[in-house]
């Protein structure tokens, strides 16, 4: 058997019932297979890959907190310090009733690779808690995350585990942890990252992600000759990703005509109303049946088909899995032209085949959604020397990195002859640089 084959049916058995673990370890390791077979014994011989595949440390731990009734709650949390082969842990925090320990596992696999492509000196985590902050009142909110930060805070800090936000944990969670963890350890450092302007964060992390994935697909389909102006783009979710997405849509030119949350979706003809959603999601925290309410040109659907409207470009921004073969086909028979993850892993992995057998350009949310990962590094660095940068200073360096990520991704999928694979090219050029920096720090 070959030795990619030995470790997935090993990851398969020794992480039972983790479904989203085995498909992140299997798209990855699928895509090493030229890689593998060039360095196939140095690997076996030190495990390398039973070792990219096992956390370095999962914790565990029980959230209690009072809700405003007096009465108590419990929560499972988690924090799976992945890989810090090339520098502290750093990954989000996703707070959704969904969250169990093969999700947070997946995240944390991904953010390795993600992590290296950014080229900057971050390892890879991610953390997490089945707690559902939507319906809740800034006190109870406040509560779980004092009572979350009290546990978290034994395992994190400035140079060893850098967490920031993810699904359900935004400015107004970062900013309860931050506080907390101030308060145990007594400590101003850049711990977290996503704080607010007056305490340590940096401009551009809010947009970053959403951004990010912007000027990527831009290069991404310069690269292959079509101009991202004029284009029509269907994006999914309607939170921190997909928002700043459809911003800088409208300020290359194209047209972002829907969104989506968890009960429904828009389509708008006339292009997303930006301030209205930011609006109704930012600030009201309210369902999208309110923008309906107020904008004509726009219809809402309950349940999901974002991807039955004909787009150019499809950008997945909302959660994994929620892309799927079905949806894949009626992209190409709609005639879409590329598609670009915001999210991680929203692509199943047979509906990422067919867009690719068809001819559809696909960028990976690993390198794709990049940008907010590589601007929290900023906010560390911007940290660590105690300056604040101009918001053009953030956003320039965002835009470079992007490009930067596209141009390896092209690179490496072109080496091993795998020319516009994006998704070979990605896993391939993130994975090279941790593999030369494991080998390179011996057994550990
Ligand atoms: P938010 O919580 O801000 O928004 C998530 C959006 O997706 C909401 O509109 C939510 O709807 C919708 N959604 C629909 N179905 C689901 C579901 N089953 N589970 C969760 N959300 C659902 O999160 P972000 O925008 O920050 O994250 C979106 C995706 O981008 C995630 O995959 C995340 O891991 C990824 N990502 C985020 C980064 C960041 O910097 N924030 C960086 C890189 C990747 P509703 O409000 O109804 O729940
Ligand atoms: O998935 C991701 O890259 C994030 N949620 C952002 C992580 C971070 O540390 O900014």
């Amino acid at each position: 058997m070959s030795y990619v084959d030995e470790v997935l049916q090993n990851v398969i058995e020794k992480n039972p019932a983790q479904p989203e673990f085995h498909q992140a370890v299997k798209e990855v390791l699928e895509s090493l297979r030229p890689v593998i077979e060039e360095h196939e014994e140095e690997y076996r011989k030190n495990a390398l890959l039973e070792r990219i595949t096992t956390p370095e440390r999962q914790i565990l731990f029980r959230v209690p907190w009072v809700d405003d009734n007096g009465q108590v709650h419990v929560n499972n949390a988690y924090r799976v310090q992945f890989n810090s082969a090339i520098g502290p842990y750093k990954g989000g925090l996703r707070l959704h009733p969904s969250v169990n320990l093969g999700i947070i596992k997946f995240l944390g696999f991904e953010q390795i690779f993600k992590n290296s492509l950014t080229s900057l000196p971050i390892g890879g985590g991610k953390g997490g808690c089945d707690f559902d902050p939507k319906g809740k009142s800034d006190r109870e909110v406040m509560a779980f995350c004092q009572s979350f930060m009290t546990e978290l805070c034994k395992y994190i800090g400035a140079d060893t585990d850098v967490p920031a936000g993810d699904i359900g944990t935004g400015a107004r969670e970062i900013g309860y942890m931050f506080g907390q963890y101030k308060r145990i350890k007594g400590v101003y450092e850049g711990v977290l990252t996503g704080k607010g302007l007056t305490f340590g964060g940096s401009l551009v992390r809010t947009e970053a992600t959403g951004y990010g994935l912007l000027y990527i697909t831009e290069e991404m389909l310069k690269a292959n000759g079509i101009d991202i102006s004029g284009k029509t783009i269907a994006v999914s979710g309607a939170g921190n990703v997909a928002i700043y997405a459809i911003e800088k849509a409208y300020q290359l030119g194209a047209k972002p005509v829907t969104c989506s949350d968890s009960t429904g979706w828009i389509y708008d003809s006339e292009g997303i109303d930006l301030a209205l959603l930011k609006e109704i999601k930012e600030v009201k925290r309210q369902r999208l049946t309110e923008y309906v309410k107020v904008r004509p040109s726009a219809q809402y659907h309950e349940g999901k088909g974002v991807w039955t409207v004909k787009c150019d470009v499809a950008l997945p921004c909302a959660t994994q899995n929620e892309l799927d073969l079905k949806d894949a086909e009626t992209l190409v028979k709609n005639g879409c032209v590329a598609v670009a993850e915001g999210a991680n892993m929203p692509t199943t992995i047979e509906a990422t085949e067919y867009l690719q057998q068809n001819g559809v350009l696909f960028c990976p949310g690993k390198a794709a959604n990049a940008g907010g990962v590589a601007t929290s590094a900023l906010e560390m660095t911007q940290n660590s020397e105690r300056l604040s940068w101009s918001f053009e200073e953030v956003d320039g360096k965002l835009k470079e990195i992007m490009i930067n990520i596209f141009k390896n991704i092209d690179a490496a999928s072109k080496k091993y002859g795998m020319e516009k694979n994006y998704v070979a090219g990605a896993n391939i050029a993130g994975f090279l640089k941790v593999a030369e920096a494991m080998m390179a720090q011996g057994v550990c």
